[in-house]
């Protein structure tokens, strides 16, 4: 009876041990794989960007929508910028010397570049505040957002 009993602990130890080895031999190929895999092939990212209003509190606060894109080194982006708002807006990504067209209530642009170096961006509105021309708004300071590009 009590030999027996061992007997099964073996049996059961011995197919835990193999368990295990199976385990890591297969970790291992996963691992070897992981390292010599081909590199990324670039994405081409559609994406769209719009003047957004939020208003609450008597206060209405203007800005492109979303603040963030991100986006890996190397991917095209093709940018759609559009401006539902009343007044007018130009789209900018500086640093990658990108500007959109005036936007007049309801225009859109496209943009299409490469983002070639990892780092982070400021985008942000680039048509100062003139209420006699019915450009942006008084917080056009704050109509700015980040471009991620990640390695
Ligand atoms: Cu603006």
């Amino acid at each position: 009876m009590e030999r027996r009993s061992d007997g099964i602990v073996y049996y059961a130890l011995v197919i835990a041990l193999v368990a295990l080895l199976i385990s890591i031999v297969a970790y291992t190929g996963r691992a070897r794989s992981a390292v010599t895999s081909v590199p990324r092939i670039p994405a081409t990212m559609k994406l769209s960007m719009v003047v957004a209003t939020f208003s609450g509190q008597g206060v209405a606060a203007h800005r492109w929508y979303p603040t963030m894109l991100v986006v890996r080194q190397g991917d095209t982006v093709d940018l759609a910028v559009g401006n539902p708002d009343k007044f007018n807006h130009e789209f900018a990504i500086p640093d990658f010397n990108l500007r959109s067209r005036k936007l007049t209530p309801g225009g859109t642009d496209r943009l299409r570049f490469t983002a070639d170096r990892a780092g982070v961006y400021v985008f942000q509105c680039v048509l100062p505040h003139d209420p006699a021309r019915g450009d942006c708004t008084p917080d056009h300071e704050l109509m700015r957002g980040y471009l991620i590009v990640t390695e």
